[in-house]
């Protein structure tokens, strides 16, 4: 009998043990899922932030969506090279640059067969096409024989037929502009 008490005591012991051990284990469980909400809340604030940036910035509905970012065709009015980096700056955003072949082929889809200003140029060093709005090196997708610097005057970059050309900054063209400055 006494043998049979000390046994139910231990199973008894062995038991709470468990409960308490389980019962910390939710306990810290449920921290941790707390933490991972608070910070995808503060992900989406972020977004949010970066989002009204952007929206108060850009003039809208000038701005239309293609692919992942957003962009602005001018079909109707032309501008040298320096006037359509004004004329975007204006606008709230930058003279486009391109990301991939996947964006290129987006944004030629709504173009007219026309010449259009991005905002590509060699100017600081010959051969070394960068972004205008990042800085940062250009996505390039060249005609044949292109490009050929022309005249040795050839430093800014004109996307005609979805594909692009070096031409003098001085030339009149159409312009495309980009709300952000990533690219
Ligand atoms: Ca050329």
């Amino acid at each position: 009998m006494l043998k049979l008490g000390i046994y139910l005591s231990v199973a008894l012991f062995a038991c709470t043990l468990f409960v308490v051990q389980a019962k910390s284990l939710q306990d810290d469980n449920k921290e941790r899922l707390k933490r991972i909400e608070d910070q995808q809340a503060d992900i989406h604030q972020s977004e949010l932030g970066t989002y009204s940036e952007f929206s108060t910035k850009a003039s809208w509905p000038n701005f239309k969506q293609i692919g992942s970012r957003y962009f602005y065709i001018d079909s109707s009015s032309k501008y040298t090279w320096e006037e359509a980096v004004s004329a975007c700056r204006d606008l709230g955003g930058c003279i486009a640059a391109i990301k991939d072949q996947e964006e290129l082929d987006a944004i030629a889809e709504e173009l007219d067969a026309k010449r259009y200003w991005l905002g590509i140029n060699d100017r600081t060093r010959w051969g070394d096409y960068v972004s205008e709005a990042s800085g940062k090196k250009a996505f390039l997708k060249w005609q044949r024989a292109e490009p050929n610097n022309e005249g040795n005057n050839e430093r800014c970059i004109e996307l005609l037929n979805a594909e692009m050309n070096d031409l003098p900054c001085s030339y009149k063209l159409n312009i495309i502009c980009q709300a952000d400055n990533n690219v």
